[in-house]
């Protein structure tokens, strides 16, 4: 259960407009809440690892939707968007925003613009809102609420579904939601952080309102499949924090020479496009354009195939039973 605090006047003189709000999650009894990196107990933060007896860890998140910023650039002015000219909004998740105004395409080249490009960390850094960690398979709660007074919004993460109503389990998987200002929703990731395949690395949500997509309201959650120690880096230098494993689970592999961990052992290069991943496009003959290397190698699932490389798509090969 959890509250979101609003200006009950919820109108452009209150305070929302100018990000004062916060939300009081309440968890169940003798639950206990610790900081992902430290494992020290916490009074509050967007996120805690959740404790409680008889009941799976779970990692969980606090995710802020606002409207439109009213913000100014570096020099005072009002951003404008480059390629059109023309004034930009900004929209933000958590006091965050990642506009595309900041990741510009490389070139004019059709191949230089698409999403694919502009999403990417190999070629800009990671976007600015908070990322979301956890090791693949964690449980994991996102709590989602709307700060602000105006917009609604389309909360979508990929990869990964949820129920409706988390309580009733006949309930509607769903993978996006509809979040109108001062409303708050919980998403119990259903299997937790990499849904039933297992899915490992950068997995994107946003608002699937484009406009707000572009201008900002996007970012991603970071699903690693080796132990972080607080001793890694990412490809461009950035520290990668330490994530404390959830204790009632099994502990991550510690990364080896030929597992560095996610995103370690993808052949990208900082700054460039990332390439289309191995064996993913065929030529004339079906033979694979771009082949992997020994380290991506390495690292496939047990049954890889054609775009499944690094997760198993089979739920008879990742869980043991087929259903289908
Ligand atoms: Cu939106």
């Amino acid at each position: 259960m959890f509250h979101d605090m609003a200006d009950a006047r919820s109108s452009e003189k209150a305070t929302n407009i100018h990000g004062l709000f916060g939300a009081i999650i309440v968890e169940p009894p003798e639950a206990q809440w610790f900081h992902p990196k430290t494992g020290e107990e916490i009074k509050s933060g967007l996120m805690a690892d959740i404790y409680q007896p008889g009941k799976p860890a779970f990692r969980e998140y606090s995710v802020f939707f606002h409207d439109e910023l009213e913000i100014l650039d570096k020099d005072g002015e009002p951003p404008v968007d480059h390629r059109t000219g023309l004034l930009s909004s900004t929209t933000a998740i958590s006091y965050r925003s990642e506009p595309m105004r900041n990741r510009m395409p490389l070139s004019h080249e059709p191949e230089d613009s698409g999403e694919d490009i502009s999403m990417s960390s190999w070629v800009y850094g990671d976007p600015a809102p908070p990322i979301l960690r956890a090791y693949v398979g964690d449980p994991a709660k996102i709590r989602l609420i709307h700060g602000e007074i105006k917009e609604t919004h389309v909360f979508h993460l990929h990869n990964h579904q949820w129920r409706l109503e988390p309580e009733n389990p006949a309930s509607t998987i769903i993978d996006s939601i509809t979040i109108s200002p001062q409303e708050c929703y919980t998403l119990d990731i259903l299997h937790g952080a990499g849904s039933r395949n297992g899915v490992i690395g950068d997995v994107i949500f946003h608002c699937h309102l484009y406009p707000h997509f572009h201008e900002g309201m996007w970012t991603l959650w970071r699903i690693h499949d080796r132990l972080e120690d607080g001793s890694g880096k990412l490809p461009d230098g950035t520290p990668v924090p330490g994530l404390l494993p959830l204790k009632d689970r099994e502990q991550p592999p510690r990364k080896d020479a030929l597992h560095p961990g996610y995103p370690g052992f993808i052949c990208g290069e900082v700054g460039k496009p990332p390439r289309q991943p191995p064996c993913g496009v065929l030529d004339i003959e079906g033979k694979a354009v771009v082949c992997p290397t020994p380290l991506e190698r390495a690292n496939f699932v047990e049954h890889a195939a054609p775009g499944a490389l690094y997760t198993d798509t089979c739920p008879c090969h990742t869980t043991g039973v087929c259903d289908s």
